[in-house]
Order: C-alpha cells, then structure tokens, then sequence
C-alpha cells in the first residue's frame, strides 16, 4: 500500500517553495514532531508504564501537575534545547523562561507550548493533547532572551499548532497558509497527512462551554446559551447540542471538523479571583486562534480579537470564545449590545 504524505515531506516541499530559507524552521518542527510521538506513547501506555496520577508538585498556577504534566514537558524541552533552532522556550508547567544549557547553540525562534492540555483527563482515560506556538525573537534582540522578548500578539505567531491523543493521534498546524492534519500511522510511526486544508463549517448547531458555571456568566453568554437552549421554540428556530470534553484541545478539534462554538468565557467568579479568563493566552489561546482562523473561523474574549491582545506576562489569562464565524459574531453581538 503507498504511504502517504509524510509531515516530513509535507514540510521539505513548502520549504522548496520559499527561496533562500536555512531549513532551521523545518527542523524545529521536526523535532515538535518527534516531541508530539514520546508524549504520545506516554499517554498511550498509561498505568502499564507507571506514568497515571499525581507528580505531588505545584505549576506557577497553583494547580497540582500529574505525572505525564512534567514528563511531557521534560520531552518537549529535550527535544526542542539542543539543535539550535530556538532562543528559548516557555510553557505552562515553568514559572519563567527556560534558557538553554550553554553548550547549545541559540537560533532564532521562541517557543512556547502547554506540554499536556486537559490532563486532569489522563486519570479517566480521556483525551488531551499539546498545544505549540512558535515566534520569531525580535529582530535585534541580543544576549539570553527575556520574558519581554515572549510578549508578543498572536498575529506574530509563525506557527501553531497542536497534537491530539485521542482514539488516533493527529497533528492539527498552520503557518498561516491554512490548516493541515496529520494522523500518526502507529505501523509505521509516521504523521501521514489525513485532513489537508481543514475549513470551519459555518451552518452548525453544538456549542461546548461547562454549564457548571453558568449562575457567574455574564449577560451575553447567559443570553447566547439561553437561546440555544431554547431549541427550535427560541429564538434560533433550530435544536443544539451541547459537547465538553474537559480538555479544550479535544473540543475545538471537535468543532474543527463538526462546526460550532467553543467558550471558556471570563465570569464572575473569575473575576473574583483576578483573572481574566481561565486559559492562558500565550500557549493555549493564541495558538488556537491562529489554527481556527485559519480554518475561517474567528476567536474572541467577546469584546476584542484575542490574535490582537498584547500579553503582559508570560501565564497571562484570557477569555476565550472561539470557532464558527457567525456564532462567534453573533456572540460579540451582544457583548457589544450590553456595553
Ligand atoms: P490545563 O491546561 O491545566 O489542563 O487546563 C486547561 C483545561 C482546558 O483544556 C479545558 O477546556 C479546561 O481546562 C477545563 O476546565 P474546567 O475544569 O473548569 O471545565
Ligand atoms: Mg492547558
């Protein structure tokens, strides 16, 4: 049987198109790549290896990290320190900027990444995944990268990304030339390209939010998710169907390929604790933005485009609602409206 598009491959041809480029970027994704298969097997092999439960350590956030939070990172950051294709690297399980041991050499990319998105999931067998962005460092930046260098919009983002451990392990990334997905062929260990330029449909009826929260929402997602509540009754005059996985990186796979709307919106009882949102924006809002923009969708805090937002810190939070173009208008709607 032909093998098909390797994302090997993939990535030589797009760099054949574009003249006078080093190969540096081709070999960082490279590398992500080969991070992407370890952390997979990881997950995949669960309790057999040892790798379920708690790591009984804390992350800059307060969470409690699990044991395949801290060993995916430790993979992602030994794949990514030696070649000489990053400056540095930040993710959400190091409170700063990991600077490289001083006897690699240092290139010219920032990356930045969530090691194992969703990993409460891991314990009950679900889906997670890891979400990637990498920029350029500023043009003139000298000595060893600082956190301001990370500071950057999401519209400067090169490329983004994530890989999806689920039932199959996909790769999902762009850079800026629409979205393409991988699926890794366990037989012969290789991200062959599955879904090439993934479109967002816009006729849709599922939206993904945890209803839990619901009594600390804000007027505009309460009036949104009540009139889809409302079913064909409403004001919507169609029935919808509500999805959430737990891991964000599942469900806007999932809104990906079905259409629909993905929220983790800012509420009062974020607000409280004085965040923003709940995701944080360098390394899991961004970069998901980037893939469904790209896709022809939109993402949003609901009153600015989150592509646009200017970080301040490297764990900054934001609001995040992201997928279908005219839900994601509609939803902006009436945040404007109740301004
Ligand atoms: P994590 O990066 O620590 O796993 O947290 C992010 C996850 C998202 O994947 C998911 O959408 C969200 O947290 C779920 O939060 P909640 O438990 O509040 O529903
Ligand atoms: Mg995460």
């Amino acid at each position: 049987m032909p093998i098909g598009t390797t994302i090997t491959e993939y990535f030589i041809e797009e760099q054949r198109r574009i003249k006078g480029v080093s190969g540096d970027f081709t070999a960082l994704i490279n590398d992500i790549v080969i991070a992407c298969k370890a952390i997979s097997s990881a997950v995949r092999y669960g309790s057999l290896v040892g790798v379920l439960g708690a790591a009984d350590t804390e992350n800059i956030q307060g969470e409690t990290q699990k044991k395949l939070d801290v060993i995916s990172n430790n993979i992602f950051i030994n794949r990514n320190e030696w070649a000489g294709h990053v400056a540095a690297m930040a993710s959400e399980e190091m409170a700063d900027v990991y600077h490289l041991p001083t006897q690699y050499p240092r290139g010219k990319y920032l990356l930045v990444f969530d090691p194992l998105d969703g990993s409460t999931n891991t314990d009950v067998n679900g889906p997670v995944g890891t979400i990637f962005s990498i920029m350029r460092r500023p043009e003139g930046a000298t000595g060893e990268p600082t956190e301001e260098d990370f500071l950057q919009s999401g519209v400067r983002q090169v490329c983004a990304g994530y890989a999806l451990f689920g039932p199959s392990t996909m790769m999902v990334l762009t850079t800026g030339h629409g979205v393409n997905g991988f699926t890794l062929d366990q037989r012969i260990g290789e991200f062959i390209l599955t879904n090439p330029n993934m479109r967002l449909r816009e006729e849709t009826q599922d939206f993904s939010i945890n209803t839990a929260y619901m009594r600390f929402w804000d007027p505009p997602v309460r009036r949104y998710i009540d009139e889809c509540l409302a079913g064909k009754e409403g004001p919507r005059r169609k029935d919808f169907n509500m999805r959430w996985a737990g891991a964000m990186i599942a469900d806007i796979h999932r809104v990906l390929i079905n259409g629909g709307v993905f929220l983790y919106p800012t509420d009062r009882k974020l607000r409280a604790k004085n965040q923003e949102g709940k995701l944080r924006l360098l390394y899991e809002a961004n970069p998901m933005s980037f893939v469904v923009e790209q896709a022809g969708g939109l993402a949003s805090t609901g009153t600015q485009r989150i592509m646009e937002l200017q970080p301040t810190n490297l764990h900054q939070r934001c609001p995040v609602i992201m997928g279908s173009k005219s839900e994601v208008e509609r939803i902006v709607s009436y945040h404007l409206e109740a301004q």
